[in-house]
């Protein structure tokens, strides 16, 4: 059984879509990051840069004690070896996939999540940052859509580096891109948008995240306000 330390995010939506789409058993621990939860010490033990994801496998494959893991592309890599799923064994299928995985973990992310914090969440709006971010979250759906010219998913086969990517491209038009500009990144996401898992993954997260309304004032306050933590 795999406990996932969760919030309905797109760091999130990556490991439910993944133990969807493989069936691994698992059990959601929320940790409402708008409230504080990733500060609580328990949590800390597992994740120590508070955030989320993260995951407790209770038996893992060396069949040692109960193993944690956060970082949502250390994970995935992890879960992904542990099903022998979403990650071919051969070398060059392998470092296909981990190319795109670390570029997700590097830019894709990084840069998106940059463009929501500019372009939504800022009391102040930076004409100069949400131009910086719009372009380069512009920039980067450009290099997904150029990948995708040639084959169905960005390793060739569907695997982790997709599942990594999709749910920062859900939130496509809150970035200020339209999919009808990227004609293969939009057909690749239709494709990926109609699996069964993927969608159960987002049917989950509206149970966990019940009847919220987006940011609120104070999940601003705590998640934007953070400079070094203090020893518990
Ligand atoms: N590189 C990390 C990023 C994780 C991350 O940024 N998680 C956000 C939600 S998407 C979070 O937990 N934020 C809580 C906080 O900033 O305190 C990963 O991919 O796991």
């Amino acid at each position: 059984m795999i406990d996932l330390y969760y919030w309905t995010t797109p760091n999130g939506h990556k490991i439910t879509i993944f133990l969807e789409e493989t069936g691994l058993p698992y059990n959601i621990k929320p940790i409402n990051i708008g409230k504080g939860d990733q500060f609580k010490p328990e949590f800390l033990k597992i994740s120590p840069n508070n955030r989320i994801p993260a995951i407790v496998d209770h038996e893992p494959a060396d069949g040692g004690g109960p193993l944690s893991l956060f970082e949502s592309g250390a994970i995935l890599e992890y879960l992904a070896d542990k099903c022998g799923k979403f990650l071919p064994r051969d070398l060059r299928g392998r470092v296909d996939v981990m190319q795109w995985l670390f570029w997700q973990m590097g830019g894709l992310g990084p840069m998106l999540g940059q463009n929501h914090h500019f372009r939504g969440y800022a009391a102040e709006k930076i004409a100069y940052a949400i131009e910086r971010y719009t372009k380069e979250t512009e920039r980067l759906y450009g290099v997904l859509d150029e990948r995708l010219e040639d084959r169905p998913f960005v390793a060739g086969e569907y695997s982790i580096a997709d599942i990594a990517c999709y749910p920062w491209i859900v939130l496509h038009e809150r970035q200020g891109q339209n999919l009808l500009d990227f004609p293969n990144l939009k057909r690749w996401f239709e494709a990926i948008q109609s699996r069964p898992a993927v969608q159960r993954a987002y049917e989950i997260a509206k149970t966990v995240n019940v009847g919220s309304a987006g940011m609120t004032e104070e999940g601003k306050k705590i998640l934007f306000g953070q400079g070094r933590r203090l020893k518990n």
